[in-house]
């Protein structure tokens, strides 16, 4: 039997590429110096197209690909997967759900930590003799006890609110409805007033239209020259100039970033700002969730080709 052509928009871990290309004749869109001619040459024959949460496919690329039937998406945000293009012709589209909501949870919480508690600057105050040389490290936030809130209440923030009741945390939460799982957090549905309310702001919220910019300058300003934001959903939930502004300004006080626009070329203003905690988009980075992750790719792919139900559909 002829494998099934798909299209892999981008790399994946080494123990992913090889039953990857076992299964399936891969055509590695990453590695093409002429996009738009690789697609010209090889989109018919692509039914399927193996994906990261962060690279989607656009609707160049899916109408690139006229018999294609099913998007892979390794990540559990499909915002950039143009979905109206996949209704449009019946295509279906999968992610990776569950297997990696506890490690995602787990960085938010670290970064929530580590920025308050000024644990890099305070690795580099051993490491350049400022330890020895000019004595104490500068005093830094408790975390225990204060207040956080979180921004969208589905699976990741529901994970991140268990950890945070392990510190004593009075914990609130906006979603577009009170969630009956929510037990001993505290619902707001402004996401201004959730803002205004807490120490720590959350961000775990889905990224769609819809959310764009949800936390733009008023939910900034509600966090206010105290407050953190800490950011493991997508850039696109949050208006970054606003950011920018508020950073540099000291009206918000600091930020904990997983995700940026444009990344990875991120915006170089971050990188001037000591109040600040830059990551490379690794929330779900462990290696044991990026091997249930890739598994999950091909599970999906291997089903629809079996013409057995999807795993994960999301679509
Ligand atoms: C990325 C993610 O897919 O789950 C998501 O939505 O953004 C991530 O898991 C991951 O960084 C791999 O590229």
């Amino acid at each position: 039997m002829t494998k099934p052509h798909i299209l892999q928009v981008g790399p994946y871990p080494e123990w992913d590429e090889t039953p990857l290309n076992a299964a399936f004749a891969v055509h590695r869109y990453f590695e093409a110096a002429d996009k738009q001619a690789f697609l010209a040459e090889i989109g018919p024959d692509i039914r399927g197209i193996a994906t990261r949460g962060e690279l989607g496919a656009s609707r160049a690329m899916i109408e690139a690909c006229p018999n294609l039937e099913v998007i892979s998406v390794y990540g559990v945000g499909y915002d950039a997967v143009d979905l109206a293009a996949c209704r449009e012709r019946g295509i279906r589209v999968t992610n990776t759900p569950d297997v990696l909501t506890k490690d995602v949870a787990d960085l938010g919480v670290a970064m929530m930590l580590c920025q308050s508690r000024g644990v890099i600057g305070a690795e580099t105050w051993v490491r350049d003799g400022s330890w020895a040389g000019r004595g104490l490290y500068p005093l830094r936030r408790r975390v225990w006890g204060r207040r956080a809130g979180i921004l969208g209440l589905g699976r990741i923030g529901l994970e991140v609110a268990k950890r945070l009741k392990g510190f004593d945390m009075q914990i609130s939460y906006s979603s577009t409805r009170p969630k009956p799982e929510a037990d001993g957090l505290t619902f707001v549905a402004d996401p201004v007033a959730l803002a205004r309310d807490v120490d720590f702001l959350f961000v775990t919220l889905a990224a769609s239209a819809a959310t764009r910019h949800i936390v733009g300058r008023e939910v900034i300003a509600a966090l206010g020259e105290n407050g953190m934001l800490i950011n493991i959903s997508r850039a696109s939930n949050i208006d970054e100039e606003a950011l920018l502004d508020a950073l540099e300004q000291g009206t918000l006080g600091s930020a904990a970033l997983d995700v940026f626009e444009g990344e990875p070329a991120l915006n170089p203003r971050f990188l001037a700002l000591d109040n600040v905690l830059l990551q490379p988009h690794h929330a779900s980075g462990t290696i044991e969730t990026r091997k249930a992750m890739g598994q999950l790719v091909r599970d999906n792919l291997q089903a629809h080709f079996a013409g057995a139900p999807l795993p994960t559909p999301v679509l």
